[in-house]
């Protein structure tokens, strides 16, 4: 066997099911196994940044490891801003990177795409993955693969291989997949034992789920815990999303000022908050109007759980949440007298000029009559309006907050599942990364894209309205769908968006790109909210 049929055996014993990649000269002979073999299907996409947000995407729909396969330097530079999201949003991405072959960095000249040092990219690197790995080595390369990707799995975060093209051909044995790392039994049943019992005494417990059920594929025996438990559920910004293919008691996602006061209202007074898997960011938890004492909170977030001042380190997630279901009786406790959030419907096919809840409703209704679809969306007024989106599977920069997102993130999601997603996406977001969708047609993917165009980078407008520069050109998007390969209709009212998105979930095979005019000024409910909280946050 050669490095990297062993690489590729490796990735797919792990669990990834696609490759994301735009060669160059560092990384030809790899992409040529990688086609040649078959073990992955590959995808190759326009600009790297798309090709690590795909990688993402797939890498939280299937809760495994995405693979993004880049050439050095000018490759893999153009794709650290999207491995800095993986990693701060815990998305399990392998990075692997060509790199000049052992004897040509021998030889004293400076090499093409080589930045400072022949190791700058490997430092780079190691600032937004969790584990690295030079494949210089044959001898040494399968346990090295295996050490980075346990590292991956058990962190949920991205990783970074980088294969020197003169050793893609080297014999090699085939990579012995290594246990996830040992925890104390002892430790952990403590542990359960004491999240119960501060539950037990709290007056208001509440359980808030966050991203890395989802990455840890814990979903369905967290919504089990959720109902044994009895705790109204919520969700974190971030953590939107999940549980949407349970039927866990879940009321809504927390966003502090932002969110419905219900919601909120629960999590600020509550005196046992069980944050399980919840990231603590400013975007998940600071968006509130009281100080959240984080002292009175229970947290369970990488691999460690924290009690008030108590602190058990390597407790994993998986483990943590079986052995509180082992100790919970199976019948179900009453149910919380909590309504769940209503989310709008019902939008009158009228001549209406479009506001951003609209298009929310309009997205319910047309679920509502022809079935849930996943969801991408970019950061901007797309994001926040999708709180309004009843439940379903979604992906979001809901922490590291990355334009340019939502179009590839779509695309990953199609070719990680098979199934037909909704991309919602800013028109900002969609100069950056949209030419993306002229990659549908060779692979038959076929999203439909909500493009909200109001001219306008709005998201900034409502943070600092004086500003010129938030003004954008009016690009036209709709009439550019058909060079791409897809189908384009731009609509001003209600009506038009009613049937244009009808119209374009009965068209299948080709992109159907809705470009929706909507007024500057114009916001969301949440996204108004949200910014007047950032605000006096910040006053
Ligand atoms: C890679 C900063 C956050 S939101 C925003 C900017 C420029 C405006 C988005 O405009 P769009 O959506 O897409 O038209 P909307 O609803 O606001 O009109 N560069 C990157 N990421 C971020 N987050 C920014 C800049 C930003
Ligand atoms: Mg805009």
């Amino acid at each position: 066997m050669n490095l990297s049929a062993a690489l590729l055996d490796a990735l797919k014993a792990h669990g990834a099911r696609e490759i994301f990649g735009i060669p160059g000269d560092y990384a030809l002979p790899f992409f040529k196994v990688i086609e040649e073999s078959g073990i992955l299907p590959l995808y190759t996409l326009s600009h790297e940044p798309a090709v690590g947000f795909a990688a993402d995407a797939a890498a939280r729909i299937h809760a495994g490891p995405g693979v993004a396969v880049v050439t050095y330097g000018a490759g893999a530079l153009n794709m650290v801003n999207p491995i800095a999201a993986a990693f701060a949003e815990k998305s399990p991405v392998v990075v692997v990177s060509g790199a000049p072959g052992k004897g040509e960095a021998q030889r004293g000249l400076l090499l093409h795409h080589q930045a400072k040092s022949l190791d700058s990219q490997y430092r780079i690197y190691e600032e937004i993955t969790c584990a690295q790995a030079c494949l210089d080595d044959a001898r040494s390369a399968p346990a090295e693969i295996a050490r980075v990707l346990r590292a991956c799995l058990s962190c949920s975060q991205p990783v970074y291989l980088e294969l020197p093209r003169d050793m893609v051909n080297a014999p090699c044995e085939p990579v012995q997949a290594v246990a996830e790392p040992a925890y104390d039994p002892e430790a952990l049943a403590a542990c359960a034992d004491e999240i119960l019992a501060r539950l037990h005494r709290a007056r208001s417990p509440v359980l808030m789920i966050g991203v890395e059920v989802r990455r840890f594929g814990l979903e369905e025996k967290v919504a089990e815990l959720a109902r044994r438990l009895g705790l109204p559920v919520v969700t974190s910004l971030l953590g939107r999303g999940l549980l949407a293919q349970t039927d866990a008691p879940l009321l809504g996602t927390y966003i502090g000022v932002a969110g419905l006061p219900a919601i909120t209202e629960l999590v600020e007074n509550s005196d046992a908050l069980f944050l399980l898997g919840v990231i603590v960011s400013d975007t998940n938890l600071g968006v509130s109007a009281v100080h959240i004492d984080l002292r009175m909170s229970i947290q369970a977030l990488n691999r460690r759980v924290t009690i008030g001042h108590h602190v058990y380190p390597e407790i994993p997630l998986g483990p943590l949440v079986e052995a509180l279901l082992a100790r919970l009786p199976a019948q179900r406790p009453a149910a919380p007298r909590h309504e769940p959030a209503a989310y709008p419907r019902g939008l009158p096919a009228d001549d209406a000029p479009i506001r951003p809840l609209d298009i929310a409703t309009a997205i319910n209704d047309l679920m509502d009559a022809r079935g849930k679809m996943p969801i991408a969306t970019d950061i901007g007024d797309c994001m926040f309006l999708a709180m309004d989106v009843e439940h379903t599977a979604l992906v979001a920069p809901g922490y590291y907050a990355s334009m340019g997102f939502g179009v590839p993130a779509g695309l990953g999601l199609q070719a990680a599942t098979g199934e037909r997603p909704l991309i919602i996406v800013g028109d900002g977001a969609f100069q950056m990364t949209g030419w993306e969708l002229g990659n549908c047609r060779r692979y038959g993917w076929d999203p439909i894209v909500l493009l909200i165009n109001n001219a306008s980078w709005e998201m900034l407008r409502a943070f600092q309205p004086e500003s010129k520069f938030n003004d954008l050109d009016d690009w036209h998007f709709a009439e550019a769908a058909a060079a791409l390969g897809g189908e384009g209709v731009r609509v001003h009212t209600r009506g038009e968006l009613v049937r244009a998105l009808g119209a374009a979930q009965r068209r299948r095979g080709r992109f159907q790109l809705i470009e929706a005019m909507v007024a500057r000024g114009a916001m969301s409910p949440t996204l108004a909210r949200f910014v007047e909280g950032v605000k006096s946050k910040r006053t």
